[in-house]
């Protein structure tokens, strides 16, 4: 159907509507948006000349908490419920369906989702933390990555060239950095939490070994770090999966002297990395060194590292 179809198509529901009294008109609407009480911004789309839609944001921190429900018995006390979580609650119905306003924040949510699993890390953050990049087996981008965990576990033969000729070999820690699911967790905790572990590690006296960043990288690949560097213990910086809404969060996967054939079993993870609300990016550094620490006491990580009568876990 044409554009100019469906503009007529809405012309002409518009004229039925206003006929029958459902909808305001423009200056009418107008006047509301100006005399709102609610925070956020104002968005004005002008469908036809005579007609104005016009819909605050959802996604401000002011609008999450405006209650949907009515007639809650304690309104005060549900928006401070609100404030403590980014669960949908108090949202209301509108008989048995979402409200509108319920809908636009989850649809702006998924979009927030979206951007941060389909663009890329800020090339800038990586110079900036001498980070080198390298590719896993992935040649054909996001949408191949998605569907091809596997590859996204496998270092392309480039890659490890590139790795062996570049860095340091058998550091006590090899710190890497991947996009995973999220750049936007990368861009937001890297530069919070590369001074602390690096600080951190030379402090207890962990020698470093060169640290680089995985595009296209799944958890698995530390398999390959393993192999080719032989570190103690390899940490593993990468995007977690995007809630709805939430993309900052990043994962801290570790693991003693990985190997091709390791698997989640042997692996730590400090998860659900971020500022206001996650594991603060300040101590998640911290934490990470004093898990490298007992791994290499105990020898071993994952399940090994539990089982180990000396582990301090
Ligand atoms: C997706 C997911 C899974 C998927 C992974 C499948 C896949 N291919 O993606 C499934 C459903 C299999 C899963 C299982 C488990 N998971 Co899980 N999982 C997640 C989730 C939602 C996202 C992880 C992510 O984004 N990874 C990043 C991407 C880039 O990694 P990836 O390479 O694509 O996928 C690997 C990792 O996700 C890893 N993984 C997933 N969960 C876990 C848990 C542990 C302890 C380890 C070492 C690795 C690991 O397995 C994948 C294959 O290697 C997180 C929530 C979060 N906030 O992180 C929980 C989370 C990481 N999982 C958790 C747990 C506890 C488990 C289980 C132990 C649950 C159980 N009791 O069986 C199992 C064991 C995992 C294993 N592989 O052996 C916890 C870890 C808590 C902790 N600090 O120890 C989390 C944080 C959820 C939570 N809040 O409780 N998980």
């Amino acid at each position: 159907m044409s554009d100019d179809h469906i503009d007529e198509l809405i012309e002409a529901v518009l004229r039925q509507l206003k006929a029958e009294g459902l909808v305001a008109s423009s200056s009418n609407l107008r006047s509301q948006a100006d005399n709102s009480q609610t925070a956020g911004s104002h968005t004005h789309t002008n469908i036809s000349a005579d007609l104005v839609i016009d819909s605050d944001d959802p996604t401000t921190s002011m609008q999450r908490i405006i209650p949907g429900l009515e007639n809650a018995a304690d309104q005060d006390a549900l928006v401070m419920l609100m404030e403590t979580t980014t669960a949908r609650i108090g949202v209301g119905r509108a008989g048995y369906r979402p409200k509108t306003k319920t809908l636009q924040l989850f649809q702006s949510d998924f979009a927030i989702s979206q951007d941060a699993l389909y663009r890329e890390v800020d090339p800038v953050l990586l110079q900036k933390f001498d980070l080198f990049q390298v590719e896993t087996m992935i040649t054909e981008g996001k949408e191949q990555y998605l569907l091809r965990p596997d590859l996204g576990r496998k270092l392309s033969s480039e890659a490890m060239a590139l790795i062996k000729s570049r860095c340091v070999k058998r550091a006590n820690i090899q710190i890497c950095v991947g996009d995973g699911l999220s750049a936007t967790a990368i861009e937001v905790n890297i530069p919070k939490i590369m001074p602390v572990l690096i600080s951190g590690c030379q402090s207890v006296g962990l020698s470093l070994g060169t640290p680089f960043f995985i595009h296209h990288c799944r958890v698995g690949v530390m398999n390959d770090i393993g192999d080719i560097l032989e570190p103690d213990v390899v940490i593993l910086l990468i995007g977690e999966r995007p809630g709805l809404g939430r993309a900052e969060s990043m994962s801290a996967y570790m693991a003693f002297q990985p190997r091709s054939g390791d698997t989640d079993a042997d692996r730590e993870v400090i998860c659900n990395i971020f500022d206001n609300g996650g594991t603060n990016p300040l101590e998640a550094g911290a934490y990470a060194v004093q898990l490298a620490q007992t791994m290499m006491k105990n020898r071993g990580s994952g399940v090994k590292m539990r089982l180990s009568k000396d582990s301090e876990r």
